[in-house]
């Protein structure tokens, strides 16, 4: 074997591994979900898998991503712990958020995650803002805003865009594109539908990629990540992708066929790459991890309510003191 095939194999593996965890973590969730284990709503990017794991691998601990409701595989890929993010799931307190949160705003500043956020969009400025300060403080790090295609009708995308491209910040908007905005097809929901061409006028690269193939995504993700930490600017990057699972778990999914859902999980970019290499033994250890995972979360306290307003900020009254 060359030097580079050896590589091309380590990097692979270390990918297919990524993408495992994260689908494994998404099916051991749903099904608490399904059993009635697991409270609140929940939202899977199962078949998403490629971008989360592409992006995340050209990325250092100290970037920085922003994600959404759709987030766990985000936050997977950039070092969150598992056990922790399950601990928040199931409403624990040893949660990231002590249990107070649930699946939408798992955060890990330690592992650069800014956050995950319910909010459409909301994501995109506070990336924004830590690729201003990560330039500010001149470390070399960037940001990453993961937002879906619903986000690119959001006044705040454009905002976010104009200042990124205006200031040349160190900073990759990834648009994970799955076609569907709720239960709105892409087709009725954007005039422009080419997510990649809202770059131009900004002057900055647009660059769509088949968001199932994690080596394409890897490939341009290195190439925006390296053109940002270079000083070069902000770059968008489109992956084009589909969901396997509802909008939320329980969706009825009346607004799409079978067999388009069947089209695309013939497109599953974990069984894509699997044609590389035999890596069941990974998917094997990916399912244990997230069953331990579980395990340890559920032996854990579950919130106090008299936690329910910690670290939410209340207005100084008579002369400073907190009432
Ligand atoms: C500002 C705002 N408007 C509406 C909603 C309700 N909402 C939650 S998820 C969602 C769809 C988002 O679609 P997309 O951005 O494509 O992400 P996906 O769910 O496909 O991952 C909507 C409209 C919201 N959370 N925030
Ligand atoms: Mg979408």
């Amino acid at each position: 074997m060359t030097v580079q095939q050896d590589t091309d194999t380590a990097t692979a593996h270390r990918l297919y591994r990524t993408m495992a965890r994260i689908r494994q973590f998404e099916i051991a969730a749903s099904k608490l979900m399904a059993t009635g284990r697991l409270p609140g709503t929940l939202h899977v990017s199962i078949g998403q898998e490629a971008v989360a794991a592409g992006v995340c691998d050209v990325l250092r601990r100290d970037d920085l991503i922003t994600t959404t409701h759709r987030g766990h595989g985000h936050c997977l890929a950039k070092g969150g712990e598992p056990k922790a993010m399950m601990a928040e799931l199931l409403g624990r307190a040893t949660g990231y958020c002590g249990g107070r949160s649930g699946s939408m705003h798992i955060a890990d500043p330690s592992a650069g995650i800014l956050g995950a956020n319910a909010i459409v969009g909301a994501g995109i400025p506070i990336a924004l803002g830590g690729a201003f300060a990560a330039a500010r403080q001149g470390r070399g790090a960037v940001a990453v805003a993961f937002f879906g295609e619903g986000a690119v009708a959001q006044g705040v995308f454009h905002e976010s865009l104009n200042l990124a491209a205006l200031w040349k910040l160190p900073i990759v908007f990834v648009c994970e594109n799955n076609q569907y905005v709720e239960l709105t097809p892409v087709s009725v929901h954007l005039a422009a539908q080419r997510v990649a061409d809202h770059a131009a006028p900004y002057g900055i690269p647009g660059v769509r990629v088949d968001g199932n193939d994690v080596m394409a995504v890897r490939q341009a993700a290195a190439e925006a990540v390296e053109r940002a930490r270079g000083g070069g600017g902000p770059s968008l990057l489109e992956c084009l992708t589909y969901r396997w699972h509802g909008h939320f778990e329980g969706d009825p999914q009346r607004y799409r066929d079978t067999a388009e859902v069947a089209e695309w999980k013939a497109a599953d970019p974990l069984k894509r790459l699997a044609g590389t290499a035999d890596f069941a033994a990974v998917e094997d250890a990916a399912r244990q991890e997230m069953a331990d995972a579980i395990a340890a979360a559920e032996a854990d306290p579950v919130a106090s309510p008299e936690s329910i307003s910690a670290h939410v900020y209340r207005r100084p009254v008579n002369g400073g003191a907190f009432g």
